[in-house]
């Protein structure tokens, strides 16, 4: 038999031109250097402080120590083909009490860290929250207190005239959803706070309008060019079954499951479907709040990892399906490993809420993957989980969802959260004791990909 001839990449595999690829990081979680250079705490260098707050006690007091090792880190980034760089700027090395005097240590940081940035032919996207409110806010209040807003408001507008020179892709906040349900729903994440739904939502409101000043400050102050998006961690609902009468009420449940956030922006009010989650209740809201929150954007961003099955219920409404307990997870427990979410996030954000743009900000898996054997990370599970995903991705493009790039999460290890050290996430292995990093298997191929433009 004559031998088949393969040459890769095949052109069902290609991503569209100018597709921007990336991998994301955030400050707290890499950066180390918790006091150092005029830093204020965070709620989350206190929170971790807390007996059974994280596993095994872990900190971010020295994390990736990125605050030193930025540079080879971003030679190591710049190897893999990587062109666009998301990174987020701690707000209590800018501000250490969140508001007044500006810290000039910590604004020099984040400058030579963009200018390394640049130097290497990366374009950074900016990220200005990515979880890690000056604990002098908390103590006044925290989110539920609308003084945060004033806060934020001089905190952006400081770092686009610092930077928008330099950085023309900026993100508001990150994963609002997340920080506040985790934060001040359940408390399992900083402050660590149990609070009633009411002052959850009361929160909600007020991040929405940081987000809004965040646009306003980089249209004030960004110069030519720039562009601005919220990230959002969207719940996915994916049609159990790609039929009309699934697919209907997969549309139908992500404008109800996605109503705190993306109806505000979106659609600048408070609507239907809020009212019959908070059963009536509304905010507390000011005059020219919505007009704030509801500014145009240049593009959203998604955080998707995973996605919940929904169909046409017996009575004709939707009906999200449970996972049975034995559905496939990464170690995180909430990753079900289900790739339709690239698919179906795109598609249902522009198709139910009109979103133009759309950027993965982040995607990735968390595993606890083994430490490097001759050199070598062989993470197979994080490399085959990515690909089917990203396959996904370019099934829904080619299907005319307007995505424009994709981050890996995460350029390397990092402090996960209540999870510590102990849940990896990277595409480079991180050893926290000797600091040494090790390109994992999901690395290399990603690198690949990125190269080629296309899955290979
Ligand atoms: C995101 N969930 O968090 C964050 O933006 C990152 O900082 C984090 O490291 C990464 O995803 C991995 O966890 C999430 O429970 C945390 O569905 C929890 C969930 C989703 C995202």
């Amino acid at each position: 038999m004559t031998p088949l001839t393969f040459s890769p990449p095949a052109n069902s595999a290609r991503f569209p031109a100018n597709f921007c690829w990336g991998v994301a990081t955030a400050a707290p979680q890499i950066e180390g250097a918790w006091d150092e250079d005029g830093k204020g705490p965070s709620i989350w260098d206190v929170f971790a402080r807390r007996p059974g707050a994280t596993h095994g006690g872990d900190t971010l007091d020295v994390a990736c120590d990125h605050y030193r090792r930025y540079e080879t880190d971003l030679d190591l980034m710049a190897s893999l083909g990587v062109k666009h760089y998301r990174l987020s700027i701690a707000w209590p090395r800018i501000m250490p009490t969140g508001v007044g005097t500006l810290n000039t240590r910590g604004l020099d940081f984040y400058s030579r860290l963009i200018d390394a940035t640049l130097a290497r032919g990366i374009t950074p996207w900016v990220t200005m929250f990515h979880w890690d409110l000056p604990q002098a806010l908390e103590e006044q209040g925290g989110w539920p207190g609308r003084h945060v807003v004033d806060a934020f408001a001089d905190y952006a507008d400081e770092l686009v005239k610092a930077y928008g020179d330099r950085v023309k892709n900026w993100i508001t906040l990150n994963e609002v959803g997340v920080f506040l349900e985790n934060g001040y729903g359940i408390g399992r994440h900083a402050p660590g706070r149990k609070e009633k739904p009411e002052v959850v939502n009361q929160a909600f409101h007020h991040a929405l309008l940081c987000h809004g000043h965040g646009v306003r400050a980089v249209r004030a102050h960004g110069g030519p060019g720039a562009r601005v998006g919220l990230t959002d961690n969207s719940r996915v609902t994916i049609p159990l079954t790609e039929t009309p009468e699934d697919i209907e009420a997969a549309y139908a449940q992500f404008a109800r499951k996605n109503c705190r956030i993306l109806e505000p922006i979106y659609r600048g009010n408070y609507g239907e479907n809020y009212r019959a989650l908070t059963k009536g209740w509304l905010p507390k809201t000011a005059r020219g709040d919505f007009e704030l929150i509801a500014q145009p954007t240049d593009f959203l961003g998604l955080n998707i990892y995973s996605g919940e099955c929904v169909r046409r219920g017996a009575e004709g409404g939707p009906q999200t399906v449970a996972y049975p307990t034995n559905f496939p997870t990464a170690d995180s427990p909430w990753l079900k490993l289900n790739p339709r979410s690239l698919y179906w996030g795109p598609r249902l954000a522009a198709e139910v809420f009109g979103v133009k743009d759309v950027v993965i900000t982040e995607n990735g898996a968390g595993y606890d993957d083994h430490p490097p054997v001759n050199g070598e990370v062989l993470d197979l599970h994080r490399l085959e989980y990515v690909r089917s995903c990203l396959r996904e991705l370019h099934r829904g493009i080619a299907d005319g969802a307007p995505v424009s790039g994709y981050f890996a999460w995460s350029f390397m290890d990092n402090f996960e959260w209540a999870d510590g050290y102990d849940r990896r996430f990277g595409l480079v292995y991180t050893d926290f004791r000797t600091q040494l990093r090790t390109l994992k298997a999901s690395g290399r191929w990603y690198s690949a990909v990125v190269r080629a433009n296309a899955l290979v």
